[in-house]
């Protein structure tokens, strides 16, 4: 792909075989406000250092898809104004456009892939929206991860999803869904969902075991690592859910769809809980990465 711009230390690291961990920036563009958003990228890029990876956060710049961000260009994409948000259906013409663009779960396992990276960290995938099965608002990362042969480990699907139809669609689509550490599946902004697993893996050295055989039988799909929030970041389980409730009402009453859903869900929920949703969040991807960068590291032995 002529457009692919590895950068020098992720390259490095890939020629060594030493573990990297692709990390996303839709949630730098769209998911958190200025300046937290910069914050929320160089804490995963840190935890994913001091677990012994390479963090190689993917975004598109002037028509190159880049992999790996050096921190000047982390501070750039931080303050870019107006950025696209590319999706595997929106990737090649953020391309073609010119300007930033932040990566979304979809593009960014197709960018790793791309770089030879097995691994990515991010906070929520996207689904199965609330009303998904009359507005048919089901995000492409659920079919990229039952196309793209990367593991993401993330804090299973946002709340702001249909969390059951979320869970039949990946079932479907032949995408093993397992715990970490448990088989409660993780609640976003609480610890668990209520939902259950079909399994879960003990630690890293366990989650590369399933993965190295979920590709070994040649299903070309990803599998996601579903990771608990820590305990102290955790909000309770009816304060997020009312947040969550209201803001989807405001979202629909505002005329909001399609792409634009999510980052006006995640900043209303943000402003109704006095911004405790957004110290969750930096808390979960910040677990989330580090949890990555040990199972990359397992991959790599
Ligand atoms: N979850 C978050 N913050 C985010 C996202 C998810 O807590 O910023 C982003 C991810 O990049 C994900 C995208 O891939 O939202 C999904 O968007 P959509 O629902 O439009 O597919
Ligand atoms: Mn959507």
């Amino acid at each position: 792909m002529n457009e692919l711009r590895i950068s020098v230390a992720v390259a490095v690291a890939l020629a060594a075989g030493r573990p990297v961990v692709a990390l996303e920036s839709t949630l730098i563009t769209h998911g958190f406000a200025a300046p937290l958003n910069l914050d929320a990228a160089r804490r995963a890029e840190a935890a994913v250092r001091a677990g012994g990876a390479e963090p190689a956060t993917v975004a598109v710049h002037d028509g190159r898809l880049l992999v790996g961000l050096t921190d000047p260009e982390l501070d750039e994409i931080a303050r870019a104004q107006s950025p696209r948000k590319a999706s595997r259906a929106t990737l090649a013409l953020a391309l073609a456009e010119g300007g930033w663009a932040g990566t979304t779960v979809s593009a960014t396992m197709i960018a790793a892939h791309l770089a030879g990276i097995r691994v990515f960290a991010t906070g929520g995938i996207g689904g199965v929206h609330r009303g998904g099965a009359s507005t048919m608002d089901i995000s492409a990362d659920l079919d990229e991860l039952a196309r793209t042969p990367v593991l993401v480990v993330c804090a299973g699907p946002k709340s702001m999803l249909d969390i059951d139809l979320t869970l039949e669609y990946l079932e479907t689509r032949g995408v093993p869904v397992l715990g970490w550490g448990t088989t409660s599946l993780a609640g976003f902004y609480a610890r668990s969902s209520g939902r259950t697993l079909a399994g879960s893996v003990a630690d890293a050295a366990a989650a590369a075991h399933v993965a190295q055989s979920h590709w070994s039988l040649g299903l070309g799909s990803g599998l996601i690592i579903a990771a608990p929030l820590p305990d102290a970041a955790a909000l309770p389980a009816d304060e997020a859910e009312a947040a969550i409730a209201q803001a989807t009402r405001d979202a629909a009453d505002a005329g909001i769809h399609g792409p634009a859903t999510t980052p006006f869900v995640l900043a209303r929920v943000a402003a109704l809980t006095n911004g405790r949703s957004v110290t969750a969040n930096l808390a979960l991807i910040e677990n989330n990465a580090s949890i990555a960068a040990q199972i990359a590291a397992a991959l790599a032995e």
